[in-house]
């Protein structure tokens, strides 16, 4: 069987990244259709040697072209009143926005770490895509949930500006060229609150009455949604001036003693998670070798040298690739294998 696949923001970073991994993992697409808003129309993207034009997102346009999955990545409020439409027409939604995460009745998806809840999508035809920092934190904690059992999570993240689309990447570069021709000072931040070239900022997305942010208190609630769990979580969000793979350093209260050598075997036999832990070989996971791949980079795993509960670690990986378009693409998988076969 074969799909008409649409892709919603098929001219943003993950959009563009969607078609790599579709092609590249063979996915058996009939038709393609990728949709982004009027000032694209006329555009063209390219996909297994063919050139599709760029169409602009309707009501109407799911309907029109029999769409059977819809990858949605422009958004939330494009995702808020268009989704629904995509859904009607029977097609099932893959939404990478935050606004239909919390939803009861919307599963929220990592197929490494809970993939039976794809089997709720009929609930409402949608299945969302977590947070790219969250699916990263998730891939690595579900073995280590599994063999210890969590209490407690408190993990510091250094994401890289691909978070914030295209814009914010081409923000990173223009500031560091500005840079380089000493006017980085006459730059007014456009994208980001601050300077992001050669600076660090500790606010992603906008501040919550409790002193946390969105970005922060998305990584607790999604968490423990994704992994049926109700330890506790508490994440402090920074934005570097990275281009596109986040970091994350994880300390994880245990409720059972932990030891490290066994967590990096645990590790190392988990799905998409890759260990590089031998830090006298200077060998530990960072952006420049995480980036373009589809793994999540495991390192420095280390027991506290107080409590043999307590393990660090340090985990990157790619934010348009394994934290967004490469995780929608394994939910389409697991989709069509459970469900698009009946
Ligand atoms: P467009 O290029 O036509 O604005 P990124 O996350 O890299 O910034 O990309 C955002 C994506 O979402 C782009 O493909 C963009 O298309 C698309 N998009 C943004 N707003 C809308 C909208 N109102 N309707 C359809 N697509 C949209
Ligand atoms: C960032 N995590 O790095 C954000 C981007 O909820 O899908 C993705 C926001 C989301 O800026």
């Amino acid at each position: 069987k074969r799909y008409n696949v649409a892709v919603v923001g098929a001219t943003g970073a993950v959009g563009e990244e969607i078609f790599k991994i579709l092609e590249e993992r063979n996915f058996p697409v009939e038709n393609l259709l990728p949709l982004a808003s009027a000032r694209s129309v006329g555009a063209e993207v390219q996909f297994a040697g063919k050139n599709y034009k760029v169409v602009e997102l309707t009501e109407e346009v799911f309907e029109k072209h029999h769409v059977d999955i819809a990858f949605f990545s422009a958004g939330g409020s494009v995702s808020a009143k268009f989704a629904p439409y995509a859904a009607q027409a029977g097609a099932v939604v893959i939404d990478n926005t935050s606004h239909f995460r919390m939803d009861e009745d919307v599963p929220l998806v990592v197929p490494e770490v809970n993939p039976e809840d794809i089997a709720l999508w009929r609930k409402r035809g949608i299945i969302a895509n977590p947070n790219c920092s969250t699916i990263q934190m998730v891939q690595v904690l579900k073995p280590l949930h599994d063999a210890f059992e969590i209490e407690r999570v408190d993990v510091s993240t250094y994401q890289a500006t691909s978070g914030a689309g295209k814009k914010g990447m081409e923000e990173l570069v223009y500031q560091m060229q500005k840079f380089f021709d000493f006017t980085l000072s006459e730059c007014e931040p456009e994208v980001f609150a601050h300077q992001i070239a050669l600076n660090l900022i500790p606010h992603i997305d906008v501040f919550q009455e409790n002193g946390y942010t969105k970005e922060e208190m998305k990584m607790v609630k999604e968490t423990n949604k994704i992994m049926h769990s109700h330890f506790a979580v508490s994440a402090t969000c920074v934005r570097v001036p990275v281009l596109r793979s986040h970091s994350e350093s994880i300390t994880i209260r245990f409720k059972n003693s932990a030891d490290a050598k066994e967590a990096r075997e645990i590790l190392s036999k988990a799905p998409s998670v890759v260990v590089m832990d031998e830090p006298l070989a200077k060998k530990y996971p960072m952006p420049s070798i995480a980036t373009d791949t589809d793994e999540t980079y495991v390192g420095r795993i280390r027991n506290d040298i107080y409590d043999e509960k307590i393990l660090h670690l340090w985990c990157v990986a790619d934010q348009i690739r394994v934290g967004a378009a490469t995780n929608a693409v394994r939910i389409a998988q697991k989709w069509v294998e459970i469900e698009g076969e009946k």
